[in-house]
């Protein structure tokens, strides 16, 4: 069949093979157009080439930032070849049809990489190139587009046999749209990066964006490029699963982007305020709870939640497990938050946060919970199925009494809500409760005891800073306030407590029961829980075991 090809498009700023491209085509009878300096190239080597100003009967101007960007260019890519009305423009508009197109474009990331100044790299910028690949690649039908000089010689192989078939030039439109999406891509990353200020040299090391979990989940998108990560020197991406739930398919309906932090966290809190049937208010920060508490409302929940740690709820995250409504809208207001997040909000109560400008608002859709979950690590990645609080063990029906009387109903709630809420506490975890709120949280230590302690300290101290600079009191409408906090220094005495994982010695039990606390449950299972249950014993302090732990780091 009869080559169909008259005219291709070179424009590359990498020459990589150009010689060889020009030589095949030319030997096949195409017409070459070409830019500047490729023009040049092609030239020296002896072959004919059309300056791209000659079709365009049009300067390349402003410094070359205009070389392409022309009608009789873009006309000449785009042209439908089987409309008739396209074709008649065409020869009313004195536009000759392209059918190849070459091109790279200009080097902006290894311009940025070099620690070239602002103004430089933005200079790098290519407009004329991706819009001419995004054209041929849009006309792929009737359109050959290549991006890459290691395609080249499959095009003059291809072309000795008429060219590539339509499913060959889709692929290389999918090649093109891929480019200069990256390309976007790394622009974008990088402007962000500029915008949250950091200083040049470290914007320049990571200015590529992070490599694409795909490999893990093909079906992830990369959603949106985030500031940065979760240090501004860091570049980051959202990738979403695009089945509209959890917090990365979330709703904004007010306030500043969301940061790689937001996420974390108002994931963190998510769960946390999730893993209860009753209105549940969860604070979260640097993905640990200043507070969690469930009651008959979420306006409730909320002043018990923040009474927890007034002074860690400053600039923490707040996820809500029932619409908002426009009371505990009005407290969230005064108290310097970075989100709040919930399946809907009550008419008004989205009114109300908007007076916060910076204030973001989401709604999220709540995930259904996956089976497995994944996490980097080098050389590869850990798989798991996800922890939930489904075990036999999670149920107090089930749990082995070990000391002490049984609990009363309030206390074996209190219990309940701590064990469920001890997982939202990364590990080492201690928990203090009372009235179906956390009072005391110990997190994150490397031994059980130092979280014991922190706990207890916790409890001690923090209600009665309420009081304190950073912190805010919480004056509803109704002049209702937070009920642990004000002077109550002691909220460890009368608590119960909810350990993650077992107490390896009974020094974290003595310690409990010295600061008062009445109940404990934890999962049991050292070899020495007889000396935990012992000292539990002679304070007759009552002590549950689940046999289940619930770890989380
Ligand atoms: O400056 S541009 O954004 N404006 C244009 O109209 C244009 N046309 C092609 N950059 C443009 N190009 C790019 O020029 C191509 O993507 C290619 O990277 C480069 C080739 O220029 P030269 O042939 O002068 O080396």
């Amino acid at each position: 069949k009869a080559p169909t090809t008259r005219r291709a498009l070179i424009s590359v700023y990498n020459k990589t093979g150009l010689e060889d491209l020009a030589r095949g085509l030319v030997a096949a009878g195409i017409e070459i157009v070409s830019t500047g300096s490729t023009a040049q190239t092609i030239e020296k080597a002896g072959l004919p080439v059309t300056p791209v100003s000659a079709v365009t009967e049009f300067p390349e101007c402003l410094d070359g930032r205009v070389k392409t960007l022309h009608p009789k260019i873009h006309g000449g890519i785009l042209a439908n070849r089987s409309l008739p009305t396209h074709l008649e423009q065409l020869s009313t508009l004195e536009i000759t049809p392209i059918d190849i197109v070459v091109c790279n474009l200009y080097p902006f990331v290894e311009t940025v990489k070099s620690g070239a100044d602002f103004p430089s790299c933005v200079e790098q910028i290519d407009i004329g190139g991706p819009s001419m690949v995004r054209a041929a690649a849009k006309n792929h039908k009737d359109v050959t587009v290549i991006v890459n000089p290691e395609r080249y010689p499959d095009l003059l192989a291809a072309l000795a046999k008429g060219g590539f078939d339509a499913e060959e030039r889709k692929q290389l439109a999918a090649e093109a749209f891929r480019h200069t999406a990256d390309y976007d891509r790394e622009i974008s990353t990088w402007m962000a990066q500029q915008l949250a200020g950091d200083n040049k040299q470290e914007a320049a090391d990571a200015t590529s964006a992070p490599e694409k979990p795909a490999a893990l989940n093909p079906q992830w998108e990369a959603q949106t490029t985030l500031r940065y990560g979760e240090n501004p020197h860091q570049a980051a991406e959202l990738y979403t699963d695009g089945s509209g739930h959890g917090i990365a398919n979330a709703k904004q309906l007010h306030g500043k982007p969301m940061s790689y932090n937001n996420y974390t966290d108002g994931d963190a809190a998510l769960r946390a305020a999730y893993d209860h049937e009753e209105p549940c208010v969860a604070v979260i920060k640097h993905a640990n709870p200043c507070g969690i508490a469930i009651a008959e409302d979420v306006a409730t929940a909320h002043r018990k939640a923040h009474a927890c740690d007034p002074v860690s709820a400053f600039g923490g995250v707040i996820a809500v497990n029932r619409p908002v409504t426009v009371e505990l809208a009005e407290q969230i207001v005064p108290i310097f938050t970075e989100v709040v997040l919930a399946p809907a909000y009550e008419e008004g109560a989205l009114e109300v946060l908007s007076r916060k400008k910076n204030l973001r608002v989401l709604e999220v859709e709540p995930a259904p919970q996956t089976q497995s979950e994944l996490k980097v690590i080098s050389g590869g990645a850990l798989a798991q199925s996800v922890d939930q609080i489904d075990q036999d063990g999670d149920d107090p029906a089930n749990w082995q009494l070990v000391s002490g009387p049984g609990a009363d109903e309030a206390t074996l709630a209190d219990l309940a809500f701590a064990w469920r809420t001890v997982r939202a506490v990364k590990s080492n975890a201690v928990l203090l409760v009372k009235d179906q709120a956390t009072v005391g949280v110990g997190m994150g230590q490397v031994n059980r005891v130092d979280s014991v302690k922190l706990a207890v300290e916790r409890a001690n101290t923090l209600g009665a800073r309420s009081t304190g600079d950073a912190a805010v009191d919480i004056d509803t409408p109704g002049g209702a306030r937070a009920e642990a906090a004000p002077s109550a220094p002691e909220r460890a005495r009368g608590s119960v407590c909810a350990s993650d994982a077992f107490f390896p010695f009974a020094d974290g039990v003595q310690y409990l029961i010295d600061a008062g606390v009445k109940a404990i449950v934890q999962p049991g299972g050292s070899i020495r829980d007889e000396e935990s249950i012992a000292a539990a014993q002679a304070a007759g302090v009552t002590m549950y075991l689940t046999g289940v732990r619930h770890f989380f780091h």
